[in-house]
């Protein structure tokens, strides 16, 4: 074919193109409030696209199975070592896939077939990964599960105590996807040495918190420490294990040959520069902005009448009960009258919830992505009223038209991604 290395992608392929030119055009045009999402770096953006996917690299730096594997080694001792420094841990696997597989790799190393876990249940706010049965973790292990108490919606950690002693787990897993407080990793870990289990921390959503000392730190309390790269953390889609230096060989183990083959060395390569920004002394100021726009949003909800799971947040995220007994709408409705007016947010079930998961009381919503494109206080309050207008007349034209112009306002003062539409420079330039 010509120009096989040198043709843009507007001329190879116009249909994803046009997909990829309208994603960003949807990032940048709308508010992004989904808890799990962030907006990477350019430089994050180019070095996932470069040549490194073409290498394979199975195996460890200095022990690959492959020849010419010598900048692929650059790259992920340089991810190693910098997520060393950002956790202060022993050992960093920077190989995994994504956060299921890093969850599956350390249940694969601290567990036997037929184990039991004890893990938070999905709809107070855990992870498929944390023992639902329709999961390897509920699949190939025994599961008792453990909430948070009905009257704070926060983890009851005297119950947690009881739970641990009848269901005596071999692995304790804590750590939440919607979980808006401080977990206490220090009380997590005495439960769990009080009845002998070893501890989990799944800290995929407050990686970036943890990162900066804005939440307590997991890693002098639990074995092994997983998280995604993509969300507080900021970095590209992906996972990473941490543990302590006696698990090192078998966590490397466990990741490949147990549950993976060829790393993702372009992946690897993002992380390693993802994770020399979270070094940087900005990140720090970046992840107070992010918890500070978080509460007040919070507040703003509130004070227009919607009811806050928990009464506020301490990280990134709130849950809205907007369903509020009835007297509201599903977390289903909500999320789709939102979407139509450029809001992006996600239904959520609440503690609890008398709803299916699929229709849900509430919605999640976070602010790691609105905040990297640098809005703050004022503008959470703007778009926290936007919300609530939206969700007490999910049908009315004239609040739609006004949240439009609203949220056109807002976005047009935040650019993001210069030069990324590719199609449209290709044409004008042809
Ligand atoms: N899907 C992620 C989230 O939205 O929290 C968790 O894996």
């Amino acid at each position: 074919m010509d120009n096989f290395f040198a043709a843009d992608i507007a001329t190879v392929d116009p249909l994803i193109s046009r997909a990829i030119d309208d994603e960003v055009r949807r990032q940048t045009n709308g508010l992004e409030l989904i808890a799990s999402e962030n907006f990477v770096s350019e430089a994050v953006l180019q070095t996932m696209g470069t040549v490194f996917t073409n290498k394979y690299a199975e195996g460890y730096p200095a022990k690959r199975y492959y020849g010419g594997c010598e900048y692929a080694d650059v790259v992920e001792n340089a991810a190693i070592d910098r997520a060393k420094e950002i956790f202060g841990a022993e050992h960093a696997n920077v190989q995994p896939h994504s956060g299921a597989q890093a969850n599956m790799a350390v249940l694969m190393t601290a567990l036997d077939h037929g184990d039991t876990i004890l893990g938070m249940n999905l709809s107070h706010g855990g992870h498929l990964t944390h023992g639902h049965p329709l999961n390897f973790s509920g699949i190939n292990y025994k599961v008792a599960d453990y909430g948070v108490n009905k009257e704070t919606e926060q983890i009851d950690y005297d119950e947690l105590q009881k739970k641990a002693e009848e269901s005596r787990p071999t692995l304790l897993i804590c750590g939440a996807s919607a979980y808006p407080r401080t977990i206490d990793f220090e009380r997590i870990g005495e439960i769990a040495r009080s009845v002998g289990a070893k501890v989990m921390a799944d800290i995929a959503h407050i990686a970036g918190l943890v990162a900066t000392g804005l939440h307590p730190s997991p890693v002098p309390h639990c074995e092994f420490v997983t998280t995604t790269t993509h969300k507080t953390l900021r970095g590209p889609r992906g996972g990473l294990i941490l543990c302590r230096e006696e698990f090192a060989a078998d966590i490397n183990r466990s990741v490949f040959p147990g549950v993976q083959g060829g790393p993702l060395v372009h992946i690897i390569a993002a992380k390693a520069v993802a994770f020399g920004e979270a070094l940087r002394g900005d990140f720090k100021a970046y992840q107070q902005q992010v918890i500070d726009n978080a509460k007040v949003l919070a507040e703003t909800l509130a004070a227009a009448g919607l009811r806050i799971v928990s009464g506020g947040t301490d990280n990134h995220l709130l849950l809205v009960d907007v369903f509020m007994d009835g007297k509201g709408i599903t977390g289903k409705v909500a999320e789709k009258a939102l979407d139509e007016v450029h809001i992006t947010v996600n239904k959520n079930t609440i503690p609890f919830d008398t709803q299916k998961p699929f229709v849900a009381s509430g919605i999640r919503i976070g602010t790691p992505a609105l905040t990297t494109r640098g809005m703050k206080t004022d503008e959470m309050r703007q778009i926290g009223e936007m919300i609530a207008a939206i969700i007490h007349e999910p049908e009315s034209e004239a609040v739609k038209t006004r949240v439009k112009q609203g949220v056109a306002e807002i976005t047009a003062r935040f650019p993001m991604y210069p030069g990324r539409l590719k199609r449209e420079e290709a044409i004008s330039a042809a």
